[in-house]
């Protein structure tokens, strides 16, 4: 029986390094542990052992089940691996597939490609932020009644989601100094009552320019030379005083609402105007603070709300079918 129960064993060892997927580790299992497997018939004549044998083939019988077991799955879970590592190969060129990009990434891609021409670099930013990034660093400090616009999601770690991508502006200055163009494209969160413009979760583009010299007639150029490329026409803004802690004078840019044509609707909210890229000249404070000399540099920012951009160029009138991944909606698009 010894014999026997070692040849059993070799083999099964031999068998069990050849597994390569689900049906052969099936396979073997069933044969070495199965109803009518060798080591089963071996078990059910037990019953005519002498009882020393039965003390000492009993519980061997026992441990070469559970030995097999393991054997088998330990060998399954090695090809697994291997077949992960076969089979994703990320150098091969990605294969064609239907669908296409969603709206948003589209109109992203735009913006950031005619900035890029423009000299800008692209940035990113930590969506999950500090509160001094997202806040501080921009002449908003705790007892600023301006945090009371961006109801902000805090998480339990004492950092928050970032309410806008602004933080980038502080980030980039300190980290590159001036003179810099930059541009960052990324999702912002705002506890918001949701409606056919607002989002709680919404894509803006932050951009920034400093050097010498720089005044309003340089954000108006790249404002209007940016939504001219996007929208491939010429389109009717309006520019209207805005507030922002960290711009000095600030302005709110519209787009006449490509809905209605400008006559009101709920996507507009009856104004005939959406809000699409506030704006201004970048303030002494934040300057300062991240290191830049105020006197020597001047500078403006903006922050182009993406996925408005993107319902105005698709005419897409209610935001919430952009984040509701219903593809009857996200597929017509049809660019990749
Ligand atoms: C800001 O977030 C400022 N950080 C923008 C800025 C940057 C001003 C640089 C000056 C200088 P505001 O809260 O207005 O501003 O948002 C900017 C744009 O993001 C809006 O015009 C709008 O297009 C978009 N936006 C804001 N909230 C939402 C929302 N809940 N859903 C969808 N889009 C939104």
């Amino acid at each position: 029986m010894k014999e026997q129960l070692n040849d059993l064993v070799k083999r099964a060892s031999e068998e069990a390094k050849k597994i390569t997927n689900e049906s052969e580790y099936l396979n073997i299992k069933s044969k070495y542990l199965g109803k009518k497997s060798e080591l089963n018939t071996y078990m059910s004549n037990i019953k005519n052992m002498n009882s020393d044998d039965k003390k000492l083939y009993g519980p061997l019988f026992n441990k070469l089940k559970k030995e097999f077991d393991n054997l088998f799955t330990k060998y399954y879970e090695e090809s697994l691996n291997k077949n992960e590592i076969i089979t994703f190969d990320p150098t091969l060129p990605v294969k064609e597939v239907d669908g296409s990009l969603h709206p948003v990434t589209i109109v992203a891609r735009d913006v950031t490609n005619i900035l890029k021409k423009m000299g800008f670099m692209v940035l990113d930013g930590p969506e999950m932020e500090s509160e001094y990034f997202n806040f501080e660093a921009l002449n908003i400090p705790a007892t600023h009644p301006a945090r009371d616009m961006q109801d902000t999601y805090w998480l339990d770690n004492g950092l928050l989601l970032r309410t806008h991508t602004s933080p980038v502006q502080a980030r980039a200055m300190q980290k590159y100094g001036a003179p810099i163009k930059m541009c960052v494209p990324g999702r912002c969160f705002r506890n918001e009552d949701l409606d056919a413009s607002h989002e709680n979760t919404f894509f803006q583009l932050e951009g920034m320019v400093i050097d010498e010299n720089i005044s309003i007639s340089n954000i108006l150029y790249v404002m209007k030379g940016m939504l001219r490329e996007v929208f491939k026409q010429d389109i009717e803004v309006r520019l209207r005083p805005g507030f922002f802690p960290f711009v000095e004078p600030g302005f709110e840019l519209d787009c006449s609402c490509t809905i209605c044509g400008g006559k009101g609707c709920p996507t507009c909210k009856d104004t005939g105007w959406i809000e699409l890229c506030p704006c201004g000249m970048i303030h002494p404070n934040v300057f300062e603070e991240s290191g830049i000399d105020s006197k020597v540099y001047s500078g403006f920012a903006f922050g182009l709300g993406l996925t408005r951009l993107a319902m105005m160029k698709y005419k897409i009138n209610d935001i919430r079918y952009l984040n509701s991944s219903d593809l009857r909606h996200l597929s017509q698009f049809n660019i990749r």
